[in-house]
């Protein structure tokens, strides 16, 4: 939580150490500008340097004294680094690592940087929903183009040190980042008698090359995010900051930060940069919990899913061998894999080299025995029980000692598949989301019997694959499919007391959602859900849910695949139309049904369809089915598309008050299918 000082010659050495990241919290600034204040007033020194201890020099300001009275405590960091620029002697940044926000901003308000070949450097407040508060917006602009400014700081993109080599930014630069601090002292003791000492804050802001910069930029970023106020208060801020001296540009600066930092949609953000960190804190694995290695890995299946799937390990460079038995299904399976990989080059995402590679670590093979050598097996096969139990018996019989067996189901019980086989304590689910190679959501489902050591490994496993990983327990839909019935059962309700589609799909869109539940539906195609009730009937033939899906299904309108859904659809063209039929069909059946039809506002439909995630994911964490509240709203937001400036349906009602959510769902509860309000 603090900094050291030490001395080298007639260099002072100030080092930031406040682990993990060398936030810059209170205690770190107090340390910071005391040190500062000795060397300063030490005859014997000629120039400072402040650095980082460890990995990073500094990850900005310590996120989790945001919202405490320590965020503004003397010194504020926006003082701090005016001391530090106003110093009588040099200062010297030498950036040894991560560089972000107010780290680099501190180093930015030093008289010189020196820097070193793969560090990040970011000022990614923006993220956060707020911008940079200590002069990061009126500093950097002094240093590099507008263009590289206006794109770093609307986006909170990280850039690598190296790409700002021979940039103002950096006075030096160490190719040899073990001599980085030797070769930084030498500098130092080279420019400690340079006068006058360079700052900043003297130099003329770099104007924009394209004048028409910020009007574009202000029309991308309307259309972007037009949720989200921070990217275009960035904006603004830089473009104010070109007409106004520095001392107005920082004050105006620090305006504009204190009215973000106090909003909504920054509480949010923030909010998910904790949750987002806090899923990896798993009950009964710790550094201690070992791992198996993975090194080759097996699918069985190569329909949608299971190509998608074998794509994340291919391209995270793990040999994967896709199993089908029906070698028309492998082959489709093989070319949609080729499709995908090609369609990421022509769009530049991906490079012909990286492409190749990818594709040569993917083999199809027809039997078990080719893929017993695997350290883990992934099933993704049909979502039916009897299904998953022939595969499991035969890997069971065929898979080597150690090897992991994980099904992608998304709803079925993994403790009933566990139980197919002699080793219950290596089964695992491993839930992904369609399309498997883009959704980066993973929902790690932890049977009853499954060891620590296959859920450590499926969590580091998640990381090489670049997937964020939420650990789930075992039930029916376990935390966002479960949620996700709720939801559509409330939105068919809504449809029964009077709503349309497309009252209900612009209500939920109008709150922050990409797209509503019945123009998803039509997109992930209806036949889908309704094959899903079909077999939820069996098992739990009480459940009350609209007819409404079936009928339409039964018509045949199973959404965009039919050019009929619950909109209309026309020839090449994904455009949701409203559809007269499926009015008459809605009103027929609340008429055959009884139901009163009523005007349901806007803020009823959102409340209602937030609420029913919210209280189903109370269940779920007081079930024990989620660790936390803020897993619910990680799976939510990475899976579901909640929208990110409202934090997840947990952080909601949490703002909302569970109170006042309480209250609403009685409301509910007294109203239409009220009987379907478990609370
Ligand atoms: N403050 C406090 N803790 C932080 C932190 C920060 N700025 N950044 C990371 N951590 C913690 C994180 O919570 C986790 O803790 C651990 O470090 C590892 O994080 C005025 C006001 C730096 C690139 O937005 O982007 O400066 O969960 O898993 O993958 O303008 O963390 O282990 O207890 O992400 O190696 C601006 C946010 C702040 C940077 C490292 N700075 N951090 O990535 O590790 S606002 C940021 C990151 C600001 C000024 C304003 C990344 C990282 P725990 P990690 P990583």
């Amino acid at each position: 939580m603090t900094a050291h000082l030490e001395h080298h010659n007639s260099v002072a050495i100030i080092r930031i150490d406040n682990p993990p990241v060398n936030g810059i919290a209170h205690a770190t600034r107090a340390a910071i500008a005391q040190h500062l204040q000795n060397a300063l007033s030490d005859q014997l020194i000629t120039a400072i340097i402040i650095t980082g201890h460890g990995i990073a020099f500094s990850g900005g300001a310590d996120i989790k004294e945001f919202g405490t009275e320590k965020t503004f405590a003397d010194p504020a960091l926006p003082a701090l680094l005016n001391q530090i620029e106003l110093a009588s002697k040099p200062v010297i940044a030498v950036v040894n690592g991560v560089c972000m926000g107010g780290g680099l901003e501190l180093a930015l308000a030093c008289h010189y940087r020196v820097g070193t070949s793969a560090c990040q450097l970011a000022l990614p407040e923006v993220k956060l929903g707020i911008l940079p508060g200590a002069g990061g917006t009126q500093r950097l602009p002094r240093l590099l183009r507008m263009e590289t400014c206006v794109d770093m700081i609307t986006s909170g993109q990280v850039l690598d040190s190296s790409s700002l080599r021979g940039t103002p930014l950096f006075d030096f630069f160490v190719d040899d980042t073990k001599a980085l601090l030797g070769s930084a002292i030498a500098f130092a003791e080279k420019v400690a008698t340079v006068r006058p000492i360079p700052r900043v804050a003297e130099r003329a802001v770099i104007v924009a090359e394209d004048p028409s910069l910020f009007e574009q930029k202000r029309l991308e970023l309307q259309k972007k995010s037009p949720f989200l106020p921070a990217p275009k208060a960035c904006l603004k801020v830089l473009e104010e900051g070109t007409q106004l001296s520095f001392a107005e540009g920082l004050q105006m600066e620090r305006n504009a930060f204190q009215e973000l930092l106090s909003s909504p949609e920054s509480k949010a953000l923030r909010h998910i940069f904790v949750a987002e960190r806090a899923i990896g804190k798993v009950a009964g694995i710790d550094a201690s919990t070992p791992t198996r290695a993975i090194a080759k890995v097996a699918v069985i299946g190569a329909g949608t899913m299971g190509a998608g799937i074998a794509m994340n390990f291919a391209s995270a460079g793990i040999p994967v061998k896709i199993l089908d038995l029906q070698e028309e299904s492998l082959s489709k399976g093989l070319y949609r894999i080729r499709t995908s990989y090609q369609s990421s080059v022509s769009k530049g995402k991906l490079n012909q080299a990286a492409c190749e590679h990818a594709l040569s670590l993917i083999q199809g093979v027809q039997n078990y025995e080719e893929i017993a050598d695997a350290d883990l097996v992934i099933e993704a096969v049909f979502e039916q029980m009897s299904v998953k139990e022939a595969v499991f018996r035969q890997l069971d019989q065929v898979m080597k000692p150690g090897a992991i067996l994980a099904s992608n189901t998304s709803t079925l019980d993994l403790n009933l598949i566990a139980s197919f086989t002699s080793r219950p304590s290596d089964v695992i689910g491993l839930h992904f989301f369609s399309p498997a190679n883009v959704m980066e959501l993973l929902e790690v489902v932890r049977g009853r019997e499954t060891s620590a050591e296959v859920l450590n490994t499926a969590l580091k496993l998640a990381k090489r694959i670049k997937k964020t990983a939420v650990v789930a327990g075992v039930c029916d839909g376990f935390i966002g499919n479960r949620m996700l019935a709720q939801y559509t059962k409330q939105a068919a309700f809504l449809l029964e007391e009077g709503c349309t589609p497309q009252q209900v799909d612009t209500a939920i869109e109008r709150f922050g959602f990409a797209m509503g539940p019945f123009r998803m539906s039509d997109l992930a195609g209806n036949d889908i859900s309704w094959a899903v009730r079909k077999a939820r009937k069996l098992s739990k033939p009480d459940e009350i849910y609209s007819a409404l899906g079936d009928l339409l299904c039964e018509a045949g309108r199973f959404g965009q695949k039919t050019k009929a859904g619950w909109y209309d659809y026309q020839d090449n063209d994904r455009t949701a139309y409203p559809s007269e039929f499926v009015l008459v069909l809605i009103r027929q059946h609340a008429l055959e049904q009884g139901y009163a039809q009523r005007e349901v506002g806007d803020e009823e439909i959102v409340q209602r369809l937030v609420l029913a995630l919210a209280n189903e994911g109370r269940k779920i964490v007081e079930e024990g089915i989620a660790a936390r509240a803020s897993d619910v709203d990680v799976v939510y937001l990475k899976g579901y598309g909640f929208p990110k400036h409202r934090g997840g349906p947990m952080f909601y009602a949490q703002t909302l008050g569970w109170e006042t959510v309480s209250q609403k769902l009685r409301e509910f509860a007294s109203g239409h299918r009220g009987e379907t309000w478990v609370f």
